[in-house]
């Protein structure tokens, strides 16, 4: 890790209805699942949100009347930045599991779908952000080969109960143009290092070592309020339209 603190921005995620099972009791409240990036820009190609079927995460109910989903790690943090009634203690309203949450319709901030799903990614680290995380295939390697994992392996979708409607239609959408790299950059790495799973680390930093520092530098936004603008002039304008409508929290840890 790092040296001082990470500020993240937190992509509320709004759970459509009908809630899932786990949720039902909490059906008088608006639910969001909170996912933590660095990358605020790239919402507009959100096409799908990510938890792991096996970890924990807890449901709170903030000072505004809304519940979020998250670990436990993050709500504790949360607790000391403002999220809740009491500072430096969360409001638990349940405990859940990753597999509670998949197949869950969302409602997300900038991207052009009107509902993407939660689907399973196994390398959530616990120990990072909310343990959610928001998809974008078009930019993120580790994002991209998780679609494509579940794109490819039916047995995959069946293991997690997700259908095939979750999955199959969603493509990556072109948001950023890194010059050299393209339009779809993530795409182009992961066909570039034959990346075959999400678990291959190895060939996966490399990818992402390619694209990042470009991206970050060089790239350009294709479409949208910012079109023709470059990314590190305007990371900080769409995190902060997203913070004030509400759409966003900014955290750090
Ligand atoms: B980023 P850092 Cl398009 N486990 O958001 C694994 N990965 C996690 C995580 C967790 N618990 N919490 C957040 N992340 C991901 C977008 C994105 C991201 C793009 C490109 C690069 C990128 C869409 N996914 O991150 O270790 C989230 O994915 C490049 C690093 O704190 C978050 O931002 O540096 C990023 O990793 C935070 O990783």
């Amino acid at each position: 890790e790092g040296v001082g603190p990470q500020e993240y921005t937190l992509i509320k995620m709004k759970v459509q209805e009908p809630y899932p099972e786990k949720l039902k009791s909490l059906s008088k409240y608006p639910i969001f699942l909170v996912a933590a990036t660095l990358r605020p820009e790239t919402m507009y190609g959100q096409t799908n949100c990510w938890v792991r079927p096996d970890m924990k995460y807890i449901a709170t109910l903030t000072k505004d009347g809304e519940v979020l989903i998250s670990t436990e790690r993050a709500a504790r943090n949360m607790a000391y930045q403002g999220f809740f009634e009491k500072d430096g203690q969360f409001n638990l309203k349940l405990h859940l599991t990753g597999q509670d949450i998949l197949g869950a319709g969302l409602t997300a901030p900038l991207t052009s779908l009107k509902t993407i799903y939660a689907l399973p990614m196994l390398t959530i680290k616990e120990d990072k952000g909310t343990g959610v995380v928001t998809s974008v295939p078009s930019d993120s390697p580790d994002d991209y080969a998780a679609l494509q994992d579940l794109k490819k392996k039916q047995p995959l979708r069946e293991k997690y109960g997700i259908k095939d409607e979750m999955v199959l239609p969603f493509e990556p959408i072109a948001i950023i143009d890194v010059p050299e790299i393209g339009t779809l950059s993530a795409v182009a790495v992961y066909n570039e290092f034959k990346i075959q799973s999400q678990n291959d680390t190895e060939k996966l930093l490399a990818a992402k070592a390619k694209v990042y520092l470009k991206g970050f530098y060089d790239g350009v936004m294709l479409d949208g309020e910012f079109k023709g603008k470059k990314v590190q002039d305007i990371k900080k304008l769409v995190q902060k339209k997203l913070v004030d409508s509400k759409e966003a929290f900014i955290y750090m840890e």
